[in-house]
């Protein structure tokens, strides 16, 4: 596929209003993916992650509920993260698509998903997995953790964030392949790279489905 034919599958995916998720291990690029995405398609990217950090931050209930367990890098119980998803999705902003970062990692989420957009009468159109091999991973979070000082990003919650990735999110990843609408993508090189993956394999996939 040549460049041009990318620009004009992503110009067709921005006006279809995609509604999508990045799925990956902590590190491997989602949130730094996201963003880019949510610019060239103009669809609203939601991060669990950035919500109840935010929620840390202004010391709201959830954000003193979630604490505990993000310190420890462990999941937040999915009864908060399915209420929070489920309001989210409630909003004005949606309508034109969405990019899901961080949910959802558990098959109960997976569930609580297509509820909430089978009661919409909506369905995903894409998931996208970055990969990235673990020693990589610890080496970005532990660079993270010397630039932002993010409480989670030391080395021995990290390997416990990896294994729980491995342990309940690699169901939700299999769960996708099987209905056909996962596309996986190399999460290593430089992000300019991996963005310039990513639109291509999006740009496919799309093509593939019309
Ligand atoms: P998240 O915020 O989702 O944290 P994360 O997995 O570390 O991903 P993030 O998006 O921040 O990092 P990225 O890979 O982009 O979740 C944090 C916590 O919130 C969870 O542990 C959990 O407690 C809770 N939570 C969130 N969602 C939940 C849910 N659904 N259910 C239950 N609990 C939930 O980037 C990492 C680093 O790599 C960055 O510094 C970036 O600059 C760098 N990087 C990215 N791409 C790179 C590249 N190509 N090369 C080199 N470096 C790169």
């Amino acid at each position: 596929m040549t460049q041009t034919d990318v620009q004009a599958q992503t110009a067709s995916l921005a006006a279809a209003g995609v509604r999508m998720l990045i799925i990956g291990p902590p590190g491997s690029g989602k949130g730094t993916q996201a963003a880019r995405i949510s610019e060239r398609l103009g669809i609203v990217a939601i991060s669990t992650g950035d919500i109840f950090r935010a929620n840390v931050k202004e010391r709201t209930p959830l954000g003193i509920e979630a604490k505990s367990y993000m310190d420890a890098g462990d999941f937040v119980p999915d009864s908060v993260t399915n209420n929070m998803v489920r309001e989210r999705l409630a909003q004005a902003d949606v309508a034109g698509g969405f990019l899901l970062d961080g949910y959802p990692r558990t098959t109960a989420q997976v569930e609580e998903l297509d509820a909430i957009l089978a009661a919409g009468s909506t369905s995903l159109d894409l998931v996208l997995q970055l990969t990235a091999d673990h020693e990589e991973l610890v080496r970005r979070l532990l660079s993270r953790a010397a630039e932002e000082g993010r409480t989670d990003d030391n080395e021995s919650v990290i390997r416990h964030r990896l294994d729980l990735y491995t342990q309940q999110t690699s169901a939700v990843v299999k769960e996708y392949a099987g209905r056909g609408i996962l596309v996986e993508v190399d999460g290593i090189g430089a992000i300019d790279e991996v963005t310039d993956r990513v639109m291509a394999a999006m740009a496919r996939v799309i093509e593939r489905q019309a």
